[in-house]
């Protein structure tokens, strides 16, 4: 994350990189493309299907092109109610039909205060375009939701079944966002049957 950190350039000291005389704007390449998705559901018609609203912003792979993006348009605090932002690997969508997340499922952190999200949103971020989960290829993306009644964010991975791993996943991801608060992880599974059976199946 600090690497990531250290590596951004603001545009100021992108202008000021001068290279015997000629100005160097090489980019700063990612490891894989990742994709900003939006998903405004309060504008959507009662008896819509779900995901009609949701749409596929922006592909990225430099760390440029991350940081105009987050400080211009990708900050949760910047969301109306009932709205998500998503960041998924490229080539993923972020629905449990898609068949990279069909047999997984999300750890979750729940959180009363913009501010808070927006941070747990960065954190989340770095670290994913900066790769520092052990089992980065299970990981598929991560969501903000802002909800009337809490704002949550989901951090969501592939293979649900294998618990030594998304407990590995949970345990890093709480140092990341820096929180004390338990988080719980769910099969998309059990998300897609009713309410009542969608306890968390890990904690950390
Ligand atoms: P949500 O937006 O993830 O949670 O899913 P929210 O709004 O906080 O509400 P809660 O149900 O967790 O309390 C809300 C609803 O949207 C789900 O119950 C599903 O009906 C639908 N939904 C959500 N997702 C992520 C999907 C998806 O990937 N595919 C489909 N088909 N429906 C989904």
């Amino acid at each position: 994350m600090a690497e990531i950190e250290a590596e951004a350039l603001t545009q100021t000291e992108a202008r000021e990189e001068v290279e015997g005389g000629v100005l160097n704007r090489q980019p700063h390449k990612l490891e894989r493309k990742w994709t900003f998705w939006f998903d405004n559901q309060s504008k959507v018609k009662q008896g819509a299907a779900w995901g009609s609203s949701l749409r596929k912003v922006y592909t990225f792979d430099t760390v440029e092109d991350f940081w105009c993006l987050y400080d211009q348009i990708f900050r949760p605090s910047k969301l109306p109610a009932n709205a998500d932002f998503h960041c998924f690997k490229a080539g993923i969508e972020p629905k449990w039909e898609d068949p990279e997340c069909a047999n997984g499922g999300k750890w979750s952190i729940s959180s009363s205060r913009k501010a808070n999200l927006d941070n747990m949103w960065l954190e989340t971020l770095m670290a994913l375009i900066g790769e520092q989960f052990d089992d980065n290829e299970e990981i598929c993306g991560v969501v903000a939701s802002v909800r009337p009644r809490q704002d949550k964010l989901a951090l969501w991975t592939k293979t649900a079944s294998n618990e030594a791993v998304q407990m590995s996943i949970g345990r890093k991801w709480k140092e990341i966002v820096d929180t004390a608060d338990k988080i719980l992880y769910s099969y998309h599974d059990d998300s897609r049957r009713d309410k009542s059976s969608r306890g968390g199946r890990y904690s950390v």
